[in-house]
């Protein structure tokens, strides 16, 4: 067991070159623990808010201020860590404190008691396994609020190789789609200069329909069975989507609108036409009764909240009696500290609901989250495509499989 003797914060930059949290977790006097916090930019209306007042600095201040009642816990603990944090901010969503103290301080604190226990992070988390490699969910066409104008209105089309038995071959197959895409968005976009949204996504000037159907053609030209070897989703983003006045789903950028019974059918269709395996936030963050119907009516396709679960007990709580999902998003940082996280995921798992771990649109070189996704049993890991921020989590899937204590793939069958 390590116990924290020191800790420092500072404000540093993540891959938006927006300002984020950084927090160092030093135990035992000798063992450092390190990390950044990451940020959205399709946020949820009930995620924890990052920073008291919008003010990074503010959010560092505040900890400054508190930190040495942090001195002492044991790091091993995330529960431990938490007690303090609600003692220091009783609020419900870290106001005072800022999710992104919360999620660095909760993170470092793990990373320094694994160093300490000479443990992989997902063996300190979780003691007895099992332990499988989630499928790496890569995300290979975007647009939404990830990517600009003339992009598609649909945030993100992604790809599951579902086929792989390892977990090089799964990173292998994501990238061959990745790059063929490319190769046939050049047919589509002719003035397309290979630029990317913010997870390294292709962001071409395509329609919907244009970025779905690129989409399947690489997955052939790549030589992969459509929902054999590899298979397709979506993240919708409703809720980026959803004109509250209009009650209407606005896709500006194709130039129609939507009502609530019409976006359902849209996705049903879609997932039809497609094989679709996996779907997000099909409908904005409130219509639990249109996720549903969406869940019910589709058995072989994950239905995920994302901005409407938010990494919430209570949110999930709704949504389970509802049966509105079968599929959740596993985002620290929505939820604030990493023992909020734990016990969502936990929920999840009693309720039969798959684990999606999940990085953000604006993200820090850690790659924790490869650890908390094995050692929370998710059935996929979200982290975008390219680039160092995303490249880090997926290296370490790699860097994990040297431990020989990970037995395989995830069980990917959704219901
Ligand atoms: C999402 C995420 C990550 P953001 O909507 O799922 O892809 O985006 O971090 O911007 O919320
Ligand atoms: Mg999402």
């Amino acid at each position: 067991m390590a116990t924290v003797t020191d800790l420092y914060s500072r404000i540093i930059f993540n891959s938006r070159g927006s300002e984020t949290i950084e927090i160092d977790v030093i135990t035992d006097g000798k063992h450092l623990g390190r990390a950044a916090s990451p940020s959205g930019a399709s946020v949820g209306t009930l995620e924890c808010q990052s920073f008291p007042m919008n003010s990074p600095q503010r959010a560092i201040e505040f900890f400054e201020e508190n930190k040495s009642k942090f001195v002492g816990v044991t790091a091993d603990d995330p529960e431990a860590l938490y007690s303090i944090m609600k003692e220091v901010d009783p609020s419900p969503s870290y106001s005072k404190l800022g999710g992104s103290i919360a999620y660095a301080l909760s993170i470092a604190s793990v990373d320094s008691a694994a160093n300490a226990a000479h443990l992989p992070l997902f063996k300190l988390l979780n003691k007895n396994g099992p332990y499988r490699f989630p499928f790496p969910l890569g995300n290979v066409l975007g647009g939404g609020a990830h990517a600009g104008p003339g992009t598609p209105d649909i945030q993100e089309v992604l790809v599951l190789p579902i086929g792989a038995s390892n977990i090089v071959e799964a990173l292998k197959m994501n990238f061959k789609v990745h790059r063929e895409v490319r190769n046939i968005i050049e047919k589509y976009d002719t003035k397309f200069t290979y630029g990317r949204g913010d997870e390294g996504a292709w962001a071409p000037s395509v329609t919907n329909d244009e970025a779905l159907q690129i989409t399947e053609k690489a997955i052939g030209n790549a030589g992969f069975d459509l929902g054999r070897n590899v298979a397709m989703g979506i993240d919708f983003a409703s809720s980026s989507l959803w004109n509250d006045k209009a009650e209407k789903y606005d896709y500006s950028r194709k130039g129609n609108a939507l009502s609530s019974g019409e976006q359902i059918d849209y996705v049903n269709n879609l997932i039809k036409s497609y094989k679709l395996l996996y779907v997000e936030d099909p409908v904005n963050e409130e219509d639990f009764s249109g996720m549903s119907l969406l869940t019910s009516a589709n058995p072989g396709c994950f239905v995920t909240g994302d901005d409407l679960l938010v990494t919430n007990v209570s949110r999930l709580a709704i949504a389970s009696k509802l049966n509105a999902c079968s599929g959740a998003i596993l985002k620290v940082n929505q939820a604030g500290s990493l023992y909020d996280a734990l016990l969502f995921a936990n929920g999840c798992r009693r309720d039969g609901v798959g684990i999606i771990t999940s990085h953000r649109s604006g993200e820090s070189t850690d790659s924790h989250i490869a650890h908390i996704s094995i050692a929370t049993g998710s059935k996929m890991l979200k982290t975008g495509i390219l680039g160092g921020e995303r490249i880090a989590k997926l290296n370490e899937l790699l860097r994990i499989r040297e431990y020989g204590l990970i037995e395989g793939m995830a069980e990917i069958c959704s219901t």
